[in-house]
């Protein structure tokens, strides 16, 4: 049962959920019935500004008009053919996409981690074609901290005990390394055996974690050096998020292999994508890989519109100039609280960290937030993530720091 007194009509669909449902979260308990832009209404029509995005899914805002009316004219006229017949919107789509992102070709997916297992297809074969690895023997090189998804496959290499713990055995193939750690790095990809580095270039579920200036260049760096992919998960941190439209070109870095998802649909269905050159992309053969849904005419559709939207609202130009704004009030809510330890951020993708110690926890203030009227969800115990819709006006995220401020200082009375 929600351990939140809640009013009754929010309550009767929280007990659905506990008698009917997995019990495979811990939500906030609010029960949500509409959303429109940065905006969400609970079932008591009490309204809350966005400040989780649904893990950046939303980028372009809750119901984008124009990404629901793409949803509903192609969902009337054709939603799935399967990959057994072409469509007339698959090839339009990727070419679309490997033009707007400078890629040979693209592989459409569905959720992010299919998208991520992908990749990790695609480096092995990569490596046993090209580079000479001999078969299974492919090593992929992973950092400590990650979140790629919880397939068994992806959680394999988590080094999450939450993610991981009694879901063995485990796939092999895999090295962990520490994250923001260069070094480490040099000396994993001394084994000639190994195919690809994957990285997140700003650690989402570890608490929106930036690696050091840098980091990411000379990552790319020692990866070119050695005959090594290097694969970037912009699944969370793309699409505008950092305030570019993939988080890798703050360091002027074109990864091997980028995986987008989430906001790639604008938080409508599922799309995931896969974006290389033809060297990697062509070492899988027909039949070798895919999926019912991949690349289906809605999707495609979809993720057409929701990419314009990003594109002519300049939303990851609106990340930037915001982020700025947010970074500064955040700094000054750590200087004003002392329960506050670190707050970090890039674009509109910023978390502040509570001391475990201090009597309030991350709980707690995002309990008080929501009474406020935002909504927040803690990371891990004492990380509160606060990344609103790339749409939010200047006027609105002002609202947003007066609620967070208020909030803060109530906690703490
Ligand atoms: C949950 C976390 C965020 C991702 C990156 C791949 C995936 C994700 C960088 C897989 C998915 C989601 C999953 C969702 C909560 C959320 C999450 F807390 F789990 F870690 F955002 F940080 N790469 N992240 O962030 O994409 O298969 O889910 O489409 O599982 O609770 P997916």
């Amino acid at each position: 049962m929600s351990d939140i007194k809640t009013g009754s009509r929010a309550s009767y669909y929280i007990d659905l959920e506990d008698q009917f449902g997995a019990h495979n979260y811990h939500p906030i308990p609010v029960v949500l019935s509409r959303g429109d832009g940065v905006f969400l209404w609970d079932v008591d029509g009490k309204r809350y500004f966005d400040f989780l995005s649904a893990y950046s899914s939303v980028n372009q805002g809750h119901c984008h008009t124009k990404i629901i009316a793409a949803l509903v004219e192609q969902s009337a006229k054709l939603t799935l053919t399967s990959r057994a017949f072409y469509n007339d919107k698959l090839g339009i789509y990727e070419e679309f996409m490997t033009k707007l992102f400078g890629y040979d070709k693209l592989l459409p997916m569905n959720t992010g981690v299919e998208g991520v297992e992908t990749a990790l297809k695609l480096a092995r074969r990569w490596a046993y074609d090209k580079k000479g690895v001999p078969d299974g023997k492919a090593k992929i090189i992973v950092c400590n901290g990650n979140f790629h998804g919880r397939t068994i496959n992806v959680i394999s290499f988590s080094a999450d005990p939450e993610s991981n713990n009694r879901f063995g055995p485990y796939t092999p193939g895999y090295e962990i390394i520490p994250y923001n750690d260069t070094v480490a790095l040099q000396k994993a990809v001394q084994d000639k055996n190994t195919a690809a580095f994957l990285v997140e270039p700003i650690q989402g579920e570890a608490g929106v974690v930036i690696p050091d200036e840098g980091y990411i260049r000379t990552c790319f760096s020692i990866c070119k050096e050695n005959n090594v992919l290097f694969i970037a998960d912009e699944i969370q941190t793309g699409l505008g998020r950092t305030g570019a439209m993939l988080a890798c070109q703050h360091e002027n870095v074109r990864p091997d292999i980028v995986i987008l998802g989430k906001a790639l649909s604008g938080g409508t269905i599922p799309v995931s994508a896969v974006l290389a050159d033809d060297e990697i992309m062509l070492t899988i053969k027909p039949g070798e890989h895919g999926s019912t849904y991949g690349g289906n005419p809605l999707a495609c559709s979809v993720a057409m519109a929701a990419m314009q939207v990003l594109i002519n609202e300049k939303l990851a130009e609106n990340a930037e100039h915001l982020g700025i704004i947010l970074g500064s009030f955040l700094q000054k809510m750590k200087a004003e609280f002392p329960f506050i330890t670190t707050v970090r951020g890039k674009g509109l993708f910023h978390a502040i960290v509570i001391h475990p110690a201090d009597k309030c926890s991350a709980w707690d203030v995002c309990m008080q937030l929501m009474k406020n009227g935002l909504l927040a969800k803690p990371t891990h115990s004492d990380i509160i993530r606060l990344a609103p819709p790339l749409i939010i006006t200047e006027d609105q995220l002002s609202e947003c720091m007066a609620i967070i401020e208020k909030s803060l200082s109530e906690v703490h009375r």
